[in-house]
């Protein structure tokens, strides 16, 4: 399998807001060079770099006004003295002012926003036109010649939505490349979210659409970041209605009743008829993640693999969270093998 990867990630790392305290991020370089070392080590295939593509590829996922932000948003928070990371501190809950954008940068990260947990630091942009470049780039490499890729992106994606970031995503690579693929010609696309947090973001760029259908496997909000989205009722609105399927699943949930929720969100996508798959592939299911509740090993990755190739699609692999250094290589690989064995038979 062809592997995407660009060095810019190593430009951004920062710090979050957890259990009271601003720390460093669980969402670090090592990360994407420990999911690459596996990628070489195994053979899993070709490495290439990422192409260049233009603002029109991000504003097709998101606004316009909140691409302007990322792009200037260093250059603000460091107009006011400022050389630590930039972080939010106020939000437009309920009834507060939605309807106008902020002047002031410290308003400006509220209102782009969804929590405390996406620095901006002084190149955070240029990693994250890289992450989202990474994907684009992989799903020309699928809708030319109809091969699967792995998109090995760093920071992710899933949880930044049409017009705010949060939970270490800024652009949202799977839905950037799931919108390139309908550029370049695809009819219908799937997105199947394996990350252990419910793909929010992507459900918010698709929840009014019928030409994406959005499945996620997540833990359940009621006791799980992000708390307010991925319940089962969360269903699509308008022509999307039918659309987007949640799956939430309880804390300790292990391979069985995984399983079972992923064959009936396989057997949704089959029924749509998608031209191609993308996969948000987060590994933080796994059993000794630091920050999630599920209880996925090893070996189960290579069963989820071999499920995700049973509907015989052309398909995305786009890296999203997983948090256990030691084991996001193995555990990441291990989903594309499976993929690839199934694949061959
Ligand atoms: N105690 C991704 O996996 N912190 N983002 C949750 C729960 C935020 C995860 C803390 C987790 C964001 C891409
Ligand atoms: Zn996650």
């Amino acid at each position: 399998m062809l592997t995407v990867f660009s060095t810019k990630h190593r430009l951004h790392h920062g710090c979050e807001l957890k259990d009271g305290a601003i720390s460093p991020s669980f969402e670090n370089p090592q990360r994407a060079e420990t999911v690459l070392a596996r990628v070489c080590s195994t053979g899993l295939g070709e490495v290439i770099g990422e192409r260049e593509f233009d603002r029109g590829c991000y504003v097709a996922a998101h606004s316009e006004r909140y691409v302007s932000f990322l792009e200037s948003a260093w250059a603000q928070w460091a107009a006011t003295g400022k050389t630590h990371d930039a972080l939010p501190l106020v939000w437009p809950v309920r009834d507060l002012a939605i309807d106008q954008e902020p002047g002031h940068i410290d308003g400006k990260l509220g209102f782009y926003a969804m929590d405390a947990g996406a620095p901006i630091t002084a190149h955070t942009w240029e990693a994250v036109r890289g992450s989202a470049n990474v994907a684009l780039t992989a799903m020309d490499a699928i809708s030319d010649r109809g091969h699967p890729a792995f998109a090995l992106c760093r920071p992710p994606g899933h949880h930044a939505a049409r017009e705010y970031m949060g939970g270490y995503c800024y652009l949202n690579n799977a839905a950037i490349a799931a919108e390139h693929g309908l550029r370049r010609g695809a009819k219908r696309v799937a997105v199947l979210d394996v990350d252990f947090h419910h793909g929010n973001g992507t459900q918010n760029i698709f929840y009014d659409r019928d030409e994406v259908f959005f499945a996620s496997l997540h833990g359940d909000p009621h006791v799980s970041y992000p708390y307010f989205s991925g319940y089962a009722n969360e269903q699509g609105t308008g022509k999307g209605m039918g659309y987007t399927a949640n799956y939430p699943l309880p804390a300790g949930t292990s391979w069985g009743p995984y399983r079972d929720a992923l064959q009936d969100a396989l057997d949704r996508i089959e029924a749509f008829r998608p031209d191609c798959l993308v996969v948000s592939l987060g590994v933080d299911t796994f059993e000794a993640d630091p920050i999630s509740h599920f209880r996925l090993t090893s070996e189960d990755f290579l069963r989820l693999g071999e499920r995700i190739a049973s509907v015989e699609l052309p398909t995305l692999f786009v890296m999203e969270g997983g948090y256990m250094v030691d084991e996001i290589g193995i555990n990441a690989v291990n989903t594309l093998q499976g993929f690839e064995q199934r694949g061959r038979h």
